[in-house]
């Protein structure tokens, strides 16, 4: 099965280019989004390309218009001053599902994020029914989006994969992403399998690699067959070359690392 028209969002960030050729697979025409300033890369002949601000709701809406499914990856990916979160993410989030019910869309994957858990220690083990401790306004904002993606699946019965990206670059670069990295073609393949999976309703599945160490354990996602291939194992000698970090670092203590203690950001 393949979709008709797949829309990207983000579609000129880190993870967005990297996927932009990997969706053909998965879809016959992919629409690739991001504000205008990012989407400097022209479009290959499966994709079309549209310019867009996710707090524009008009904007939104006309970009979802004849797509029947949603990689939702556009908004800011760090933590930042909240109204710059609420425009991107909060705003975001709503206007996209606000659109992918006018339009009938019924199936969108999220870029959520391992922050929406971020104030958890290293030393626990979580799975996606524990308690969430989003650690900054960013993880907040993904925490949002989980409970707008769950509203509108039981309000319209729009089913949504939350994917909770873990630490997703070529290479894992410290101790903490050893725990959390995953790979291009692991994030590649767990997109495939929430995009096709047939019932998923609102899953929230951690993204991770095979990775040794592990702090989510994705039990409640087992429907989706997701199996990772790759592990940080390869990166470990290289990590562990580095000083370790002080026992009070948060980098050390939090699965969220330093997030956990970036701002606040003051009044200007
Ligand atoms: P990125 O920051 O490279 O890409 C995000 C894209 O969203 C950027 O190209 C940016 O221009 C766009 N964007 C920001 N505000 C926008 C707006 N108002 N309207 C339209 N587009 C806007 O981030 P990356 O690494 O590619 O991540 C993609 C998604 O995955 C993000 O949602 C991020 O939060 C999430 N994620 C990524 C992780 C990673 O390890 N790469 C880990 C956890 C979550
Ligand atoms: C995220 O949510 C960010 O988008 C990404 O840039 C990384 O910082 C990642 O988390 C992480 O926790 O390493």
């Amino acid at each position: 099965a393949r979709y008709q028209r797949l829309l990207l969002t983000g579609a000129g960030g880190g993870l967005g280019k990297v996927l932009r050729p990997r969706l053909a697979a998965f879809a016959a025409t992919v629409r690739v989004s991001d504000l205008a300033a990012t989407l400097t890369e022209d479009g290959a002949p499966h994709e079309e390309v549209q310019p867009c601000d996710l707090a524009d709701r008009a904007a939104v809406d006309a970009l979802v218009a004849g797509c029947d499914a949603i990689v939702h990856l556009g908004g800011v990916s760090v933590e930042r001053p909240f109204e710059e979160i609420l425009e991107a993410n909060i705003k975001g989030v709503f206007h996209i599902y606000e659109a992918a019910r006018r339009h009938g869309v019924k199936r969108v994957v999220f870029a959520s994020s391992n922050h929406v858990t971020g104030f958890y220690r290293q030393d626990q083990v979580i799975d996606s029914h524990d308690l969430r401790r989003p650690d900054g306004y960013y993880g907040l904002s993904k925490s949002y989006g989980e409970d707008m993606a769950q509203l509108y699946f039981d309000r319209y019965g729009i089913q949504t994969v939350s994917i909770r990206i873990g630490n997703s670059f070529p290479t894992a670069k410290d101790r903490r992403a050893l725990a959390c990295w995953l790979s291009y073609d692991d994030l590649t393949e767990l997109l495939r399998c929430s995009l096709f999976t047939p019932q998923v309703g609102h899953t929230v599945v951690y993204g991770m690699s095979d990775n040794n160490g592990v702090w989510w354990n994705n039990r409640h996602a087992a429907h989706l067959g997701y199996t990772p291939r790759d592990s940080s194992e390869q990166f470990r000698a290289a990590v562990e070359a580095q000083p370790l970090p002080a026992a009070d670092d948060p980098l050390r203590i939090y699965q969220g690392g330093m997030f956990t203690v970036a701002g606040p950001f003051d009044l200007q």
